[in-house]
């Protein structure tokens, strides 16, 4: 009995769910110089994600560079700005020639206009299609926009960036609205399970 007890709380505690401002999930790449000039190859270059990243963060504001300026190209941490504190892993001195992917849940309503600017590539997929991208390298302050037109809802949303070979970089978005799922409260969890666990000793006193 012990054992279906188990099954039925872990089953139950994944089926919790709520909305709570929370942050998106940041993945870093380092790579060598003069090896990306557009988002295909940036994406390839780290296996499509696979490969094992440099550093994470937490990502809470996409308003990365300096905003308003141009960012001239430093350290992970002087790009990451106020996120800076969450990087786990290598902290480049020099993050020229990088990968980056933020992704997670945002909620998102039909007519949202969705402002990506970067320095220098991006593609932005949302619920596993791609809602704008801008394939090359480009300068800072250059936006480029999309209008959602999915529905309501809470949609899976991935943002790849690369940084190219040139001496500035930039990402900024208004992508915001970001949401995370929650476990049940505790109580609730073990009502549930109590519940899940006399709908199997019914069971199995009928059989
Ligand atoms: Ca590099
Ligand atoms: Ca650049």
């Amino acid at each position: 009995m012990k054992r279906y007890l188990i099954a039925a709380a872990a089953a139950m505690g994944l089926m919790g769910s709520g909305a709570s401002a929370a942050t998106l999930s940041g993945e870093f790449w380092d790579l060598p110089a003069n090896t990306i000039s557009n988002i295909d190859q940036a994406i390839a270059a780290v296996g499509g994600g696979a490969d094992p990243t440099t550093a994470t963060f937490d990502s809470s504001s996409i308003n990365y560079g300096d905003a308003g300026a141009n960012f001239v190209i430093g350290s992970l941490s002087n790009f990451l700005q106020g996120d800076a504190g969450s990087i786990s892993g290598s902290d480049p001195a020099s993050m020229q020639e990088s990968v980056f992917r933020i992704s997670g849940l945002v909620t998102l309503a039909d007519g949202d206009q969705i402002d990506v600017t970067s320095d220098d590539g991006f593609r932005l997929i949302i619920g596993g299609n791609t809602l704008s991208e801008f394939t090359g390298i480009r300068a800072p302050n250059n936006t480029t926009s999309a209008v959602w037109g999915g529905g309501a809802g809470t949609f899976q949303a991935e943002l790849w960036y690369f940084e190219g070979q040139f001496t500035q970089a930039q990402l900024q978005s208004n992508l915001t609205n970001f949401v995370t799922p929650v476990p049940l409260p505790a109580g609730m969890v073990l009502m549930m399970t109590a519940l899940g666990g006399f709908g199997i000793m019914r069971r199995r006193r009928k059989s």
